[in-house]
């Protein structure tokens, strides 16, 4: 349970692929801030809405421990990190609110590229290695496939992993393919279609923030329309 607050709370990257894009949709909507572009806090000016710079990985998290109110964040971090706390019989503290159009990129299987490739049966009772940064998401659509291999988890430079010896194959994000392409790698199949979204908590706010979010989400959806 997160203390009352009369200010909204919004954890957005501090930098990376979406930093920019997550701050241009907020200004759209209205919102201006006390500039400190690099810091970690951004006192909101327009609105008592304030915005969190934070690393991607975080932004669930800090929804979940009530730190922040709502979150700009990658399908694939969210569901993967849901994923997670499932497993460990955490319950569901976050939920998408709505996709925000941008960041767009598929959570794909890959395999080497001279493999030929008839479809997920093919993987079946070969005791292969998977590597990826998503073990959950990975492990869910194994267990759908029914496929026994192992899922080998890194946090980065997931495509050398085939070249290094360490797994046969990969399950990583994938925009335009080129990475996989310079890795002899092909995609195969989609786990995830994903996008930014704006999560926020299961439970809503019982406050001044249940306003201000409801404010947001309306002019949120004013600006996503006209950008269709
Ligand atoms: O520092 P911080 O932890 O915040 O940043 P980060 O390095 O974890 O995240 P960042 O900025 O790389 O990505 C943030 C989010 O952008 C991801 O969680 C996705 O939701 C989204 N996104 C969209 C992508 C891509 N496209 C993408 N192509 N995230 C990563 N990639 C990587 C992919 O992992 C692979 O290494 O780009 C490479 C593939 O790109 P192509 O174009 O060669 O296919
Ligand atoms: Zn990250």
């Amino acid at each position: 349970g997160a203390a009352t607050r009369d200010r909204l709370r919004i954890a957005i990257q501090k930098s990376g692929r979406l930093a920019e894009p997550a701050r241009k949709l907020l200004a759209a909507c209205g919102l201006s801030w006390r500039e400190s572009r690099d810091k970690l806090f951004c006192y909101g000016e327009s609105l008592p809405v304030d915005l969190l710079l934070v690393r991607d990985d975080d932004i669930p998290g800090l929804i979940a421990d009530g730190v922040c109110d709502l979150g700009v964040v990658g399908r694939n971090e969210l569901d993967e990190q849901a994923g997670a706390r499932a497993q460990v019989g955490l319950p569901q503290a976050y939920r998408e609110l709505r996709g925000l159009g941008f960041g767009q990129c598929r959570l794909m299987l890959a395999v080497p590229e001279d493999w030929d490739w008839t479809g997920p049966a093919q993987l079946r009772g070969r005791g292969l290695r998977i590597a990826t940064s998503y073990p959950s998401i990975l492990s869910r659509w194994l267990q759908e496939q029914q496929i026994d291999a192992q899922v080998v988890e890194l946090s980065g430079s997931v495509e050398i992993a085939p070249r290094l010896g360490t797994a046969e194959l990969i399950c990583d994000l994938v925009s335009s393919g080129a990475t996989l392409k310079a890795n002899q790698l092909k995609p195969v199949e989609t786990l995830l279609e994903s996008e930014a979204v704006l999560a926020g908590p299961v439970g809503g706010f019982d406050d001044a923030r249940a306003a201000l979010a409801q404010m947001l989400l309306r002019r949120m959806d004013g600006v996503l329309q006209v950008r269709e």
